[in-house]
This record gives structure tokens, C-alpha cells and sequence, in this order.
């Protein structure tokens, strides 16, 4: 068993895993969907609250100032935790989807026309594909879809026949929210870049579970969550490249994107502000900021690899009950157990499983084209955080014995 820290510690950091569920103790195993937060960060939010909130980037006393530092603090922490070249690169959003709406609204309509061919892969979240499709109903691009294996791997192979000078954009999710595959994700980076087309990276699900260095990815845009990187909700992070980004026409108009208005003509701010509309989330910026922090102090190197050998684990207890068959077994997999049991809906377990006090999530997980590809219309998914446990895991095997005795033949 690998400890790169005590999780017994970590765990007391998190108020809300000490509380009970129906009577029992919470098993918290649905952290792809968002993860918990820690003490730190409820206290960097209430903070702001209780001692030096204004508006940001235009208050002219003390203040202002401090809120104004503290939101652009946290900017240079996200720049230094996916290791971006400059904080400027860094573009506050609400969520990994409005990364990728801005990146296909602004990017895509300027360079994406009709005939052109943007590649995304079958395990993509609906935030990587709609935004896409959208795109290419109003341009008449086309949609290129790289397949998968029976494991859930890439076809690197179909992939590289899918490339030509149509190519005008590669969208990919780095690690996959519905099977747990991550995906080679550098790989697929450099074949787009042996045709000059950019690739927007989906970090959603890998930002919290293992360190990203973008420059080394080399990629070109890169979107997550903070509610995934047990940071509050609202707040996500567009990167992109400076000159990509510098070349983009605005999305949002308003305040603080400008730098000179008539009603004549408006000149724009410069990046990151191009793309930040009105007041932000400026306590949620503050609180992705503190999550930073816990992970940094923490490490993702070790989060890695203690989840990895949590996920080993699992893997092994959920082998063993009757009927289970997983979802998505890819060489590469990170910290996502799908799984379906033999007749019974995955909606019944949920239902079992909360009882007991476990938190986990059933149904498509917004993903319906893989799941289509596995021909199930719903899976069961067990996620973990850096928090988890054996004992846990052992938790979600006692509860799914129980499913099978309540509904099973
Ligand atoms: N991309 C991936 C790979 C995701 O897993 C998610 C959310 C998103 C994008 C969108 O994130 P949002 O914060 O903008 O909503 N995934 C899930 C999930 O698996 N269960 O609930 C949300």
C-alpha cells in the first residue's frame, strides 16, 4: 500500500466528510461529478466576506486593492499549477464548458469555415461536443470523430487517417469522465501540429488527479474546473496561448474588457481581461486559489500516485462481486470505476448505495455517444478523490452485495 501522505489527516481537512447520510457515515465516491472542499478553502472565501470585499480592478481604497491582489494572486497560482509561461494566458471562466464555448466562439467563428473538419474523439463530454457542433451548424464545418477500442482506447491509427489539411481544429478530453481512459494526451498533440492545427486540451477530470505541465503538452488551449479541484463552483480556467489568445476577437462585451469606448468605436482591454466581462467570481477565483495551495502543499506527484494505488485496489475488490461488469478497462486509467451489474438498473444501485451512505453517481455522466458505444444505456460510477479509502472502497463493495441481495435473481 503507498502513503505518500496520511490520508487520515488529509480526511480532517474536509469538514463535510465527517457528516452522516441516512444515518450512516458519508462514503463520498462521486468526485468526478465535483469533489468536497477543504477547511482552507471555505475560510479563503469567507475571508473575503468578512474582511476586505469590494469589486475588483476599479475601486479606488484599500479595499479594492487587497481584493483586486488576492483575484490576481490566484491567477498566478493557476499559471504556476498547469505551468503556463505567463499568468496572462490565464482566462477566468464558470466552468470547463464555457472554456470550450469561448474557444469555438471566438476562435472557431474567426478560422473555422465551411468544409473545414474539427476532430474530437468518442469518449468526449457534451462540453466538447456541442460547442462543436454548434460551430459547425453555423459554419458548415464538419465533425470528425476519432473511435475507441473495446477497452476505451484512442485509435491512434483512425486518428491519423482522419487528419488532413481539412483539419482545422483538434478537441480532446485528456482523461475521460464516463470510463477513467487517459488518454495519450501528447501524442495526440503533436499529430495535429504536424498538420498546424491547434488542440484544445478537456482537463476537466485530469486538472485534480495528476500534474499538468502545459508547455511540455504543448497544447494549445487547456480548460478545467475549479468545483472539480476541490474549489468552489462558478469558477473554471480557460488556457490558451498568447498569441492565439491575442489574435481572438472578444466573446462578452461590457466593463473591464475594454480599454477605450465611444459610440463610435470601442478598443479592447488586453488578455486575460479581453475575455473578462463585467464583475467576475471573484471569490470563486480566491477559493480555486486556496485549492491550489492545499493540492501544491499536498503535491499532485503524490495525489497521483496514491490514488493510483487506490484505484489498483478497487479494481481488484470490485473484480470479485458476482455479475459486475466494468465499463471502460484501458491500460491508462485514472481514479473512474463504471461498471454495470448483471439485471439490475444502475438507477436501483443508486438507490441502495445512498442508503448506505454512499455518495456515487448512475446514468450517462453527460457522455452519450460512449456510452452508446458500449451499447449500455446507463452505467454505475464510483470516483475517488484524494481523500478516499480501502475501508471505502470495501464500503461500495458491502453496498452493491446488498443491491444484489435486494433486487438480483
Ligand atoms: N469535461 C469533462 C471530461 C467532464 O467530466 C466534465 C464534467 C466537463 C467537461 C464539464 O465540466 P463543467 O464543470 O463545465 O460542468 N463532468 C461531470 C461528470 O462526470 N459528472 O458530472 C459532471
Amino acid at each position: 500500500m503507498i502513503t505518500p501522505y496520511d490520508v487520515a489527516k488529509v480526511r480532517a481537512d474536509f469538514p463535510i466528510l465527517h457528516r452522516l447520510v441516512n444515518g450512516k457515515p458519508l462514503t463520498y465516491l462521486d468526485n468526478a461529478n465535483t469533489t468536497q472542499k477543504p477547511q482552507s478553502v471555505i475560510d479563503a472565501v469567507a475571508d473575503l466576506y468578512t474582511t476586505y470585499n469590494a469589486n475588483i480592478h476599479r475601486a479606488s481604497h484599500l479595499l479594492g486593492e487587497l481584493a483586486t491582489r488576492a483575484y490576481e494572486e490566484a491567477r498566478v497560482k493557476v499559471k504556476t499549477f498547469i505551468n503556463a509561461a505567463d499568468a496572462h494566458e490565464i482566462i477566468y471562466v464558470r466552468n470547463a464548458t464555457e472554456g470550450v464555448n469561448l474557444v469555438a466562439q471566438t476562435y472557431g467563428r474567426r478560422n473555422i469555415h465551411a468544409g473545414d473538419e474539427i476532430i474530437i474523439s468518442t469518449m468526449e463530454h457534451h462540453a466538447n461536443i456541442i460547442p462543436w457542433q454548434l460551430l459547425c451548424a453555423e459554419t458548415g464545418a464538419k465533425l470528425k470523430i476519432i473511435p475507441i477500442n473495446d477497452a476505451g482506447e484512442l485509435l491512434l491509427d483512425e486518428y491519423a487517417k482522419l487528419l488532413s489539411e481539412r483539419t482545422k481544429f483538434v478537441g480532446i478530453v485528456h482523461m475521460s469522465n464516463a470510463l477513467g481512459t487517459v488518454n495519450p494526451i501528447k501524442e495526440v498533440i503533436d499529430m495535429a501540429h504536424a498538420y498546424g492545427v491547434p488542440v484544445l486540451v478537456d482537463a476537466a477530470q485530469s486538472a485534480y488527479h495528476m500534474p499538468l505541465d502545459v508547455q511540455e503538452l504543448d497544447c494549445d488551449f487547456l480548460v478545467f474546473s475549479g468545483h472539480k479541484l476541490y474549489g468552489p463552483t462558478g469558477i473554471g480556467v480557460l488556457y490558451g496561448k498568447r498569441a492565439l489568445l491575442e489574435e481572438m476577437p472578444p466573446w462578452q462585451g461590457g466593463g473591464d474588457m475594454i480599454a477605450t469606448v465611444t459610440f463610435e468605436e470601442t478598443t479592447f482591454n488586453d488578455i486575460p481581461y479581453k475575455f473578462e466581462a463585467g464583475t467576475p467570481h471573484i471569490d470563486g477565483a480566491i477559493g480555486l486559489g486556496a485549492a491550489i495551495d492545499y493540492l501544491t502543499t499536498l503535491g499532485m506527484d503524490k495525489i497521483a500516485a496514491y490514488e493510483n494505488d487506490l484505484m489498483a485496489y478497487g479494481t481488484g475488490v470490485l473484480t470479485e462481486v458476482p455479475g459486475l461488469r466494468m465499463i471502460g478497462t484501458a491500460r491508462h486509467k485514472a481514479s473512474v470505476y463504471s461498471f454495470v451489474l448483471d439485471g439490475i438498473h444502475p438507477y436501483d444501485v443508486g438507490t441502495v448505495l445512498d442508503q448506505e451512505g454512499i455518495a456515487i453517481r448512475t446514468g450517462q455522466h453527460c457522455a452519450h455517444p460512449v456510452l452508446q458505444r458500449f451499447g449500455v444505456p446507463a452505467t454505475i460510477r464510483a470516483s475517488l478523490g484524494l481523500y478516499n479509502t480501502r475501508e471505502e472502497l470495501d464500503t461500495l463493495v458491502r453496498g452493491l452485495h446488498t443491491a444484489r441481495e435486494i433486487f438480483g435473481e
